[in-house]
């Protein structure tokens, strides 16, 4: 995996607009550990920042234009501040519209974006690109708001501008995460505990097996599992599920509602037991967890896909303690959980279960958890 340097992104920058910028921000990608499509219906979940980020550089310009420049996809988006951009542009753009919608005068811009977060990877290359945005130009405009409005501001910029109807677990991360820890975030609250999680000194690897693959099939099911969570609660009589009971979830005579909430109800109840262990540093004991956590992923939310079973499946036999899908599910990536030295006995188990399947081989990233959004 090749990381991006700030002295790249300022090359750039010049490259593009022939002056210098005012400075860099980079917010990173990350992976959950457990507490999967939890954070929309006020649970928990227990995510970690990975050292893969997005940078940007930046400099405020005295007009309303704002270019963005994609290393990326090695186009420049031209308009005007308040506009919504199309595909990639439209996550930087509609920070600045939500920023300004939140009361900031946000004026013209010239960025430059750079990331090392695979994209369409469930590794939330969304958030680390609209948290660096909104950081930058909250910097630039003299620190108007606290990170807990940032998050805000990046949670409304995917929901409202982009149309993504995001939780908040990857905008939360982005912008409060401590290197070597796992974030316990309370959705109900919005409480954050910062969890010691120094794999490598307890003798564990975290291995991201990006599948690279993407099914079309999840536009739309997205929103779907929310508006279902929505829907199980109002029977329930419920503000959320996090207010459900395994009971009430059983209780449902709809059966994809019964599943859907049994799975919501079981998994926070995995994720307090994981955070339980991870103080303790009983990192192994995690395993059965997260285990059982892909399979309700599976059999009661239905958010995961072959590719995604075949990994998980395959990491196991491999040798890893565990392993589970992660993210939004329908493409995308897995984790597998193994003893420090077991990576590639674990990574040619599943490139043999790929190839027996002609499928192309998944990309493998190793897990140092990393910092915050920040200025570089
Ligand atoms: C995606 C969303 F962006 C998150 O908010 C979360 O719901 C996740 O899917 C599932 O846990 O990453």
């Amino acid at each position: 995996m090749s990381y991006v340097s700030k002295d790249s992104v300022l090359h750039q920058f010049r490259d593009a607009y022939g002056y210098q910028a005012t400075g860099v921000w980079s917010a990173p990608g990350r992976v959950n550990l457990i507490g999967e499509h939890t954070d929309y219906n006020s649970g928990l979940c227990l995510p970690v920042a990975l050292e893969q980020r997005t940078l940007v550089a930046v400099a405020l310009r005295d007009d309303q234009t704002v270019r963005i420049h994609s290393r990326q996809s090695d186009e420049t988006y031209v308009g005007a501040v308040g506009e919504i951009g199309a595909g990639w542009a439209a996550y930087p753009t509609a920070v600045l519209w939500s920023l300004a919608r939140e009361g900031m005068t946000v004026g013209g811009l010239d960025l430059v974006i750079d990331s090392s977060v695979p994209v369409g990877a469930g590794l939330s290359s969304s958030a680390a690109l609209t948290c660096s945005v909104a950081l930058a130009v909250n910097d630039l405009r003299g620190s108007k708001f606290t990170r807990d409005q940032l998050v805000q501001v990046c949670i409304r910029a995917e929901n409202d501008g982009v149309g993504a109807p995001t939780g908040g677990m990857d905008q939360t991360i982005a912008m409060f995460a401590k290197p070597s820890t796992a974030l316990l975030l309370d959705c109900q609250d919005g409480s954050i505990e910062h969890i010691p999680f120094d794999l490598r000194d307890a003798g564990f690897e975290l291995l991201v097996i990006d599948t690279r693959v993407k099914h079309s099939l999840a536009d739309g099911q997205y929103g779907l599992r929310r508006t279902q969570c929505t829907d199980a609660a109002a029977v329930l009589g419920i503000t959320s599920l996090r207010e459900a009971t395994a009971e009430q979830a059983e209780s449902l005579s709809d059966p994809i509602l019964r599943a859907r909430t049994r799975h919501v109800v079981t998994e926070i109840n995995r994720t307090l037991s994981a955070a339980e262990l991870l103080r303790i540093r009983r990192f192994g004991d995690i395993g059965s967890l997260l285990n059982s956590s892909h399979a309700s992923l599976r059999d009661d939310f239905e958010v995961s896909c072959n590719e995604l079973d075949v990994a998980v499946t395959a990491a196991r036999l491999g040798g890893a303690v565990a392993a589970r899908m992660t993210g939004g599910g329908f493409g995308g990536s897995a984790i597998a959980l193994m003893r420090a030295g077991k990576s590639a006995a674990v990574t040619a188990s599943i490139c043999e279960a790929f190839t027996a399947r002609t499928w192309q081989p998944p990309r493998f990233l190793h897990v140092a958890p990393g910092g915050s959004a920040t200025r570089l």
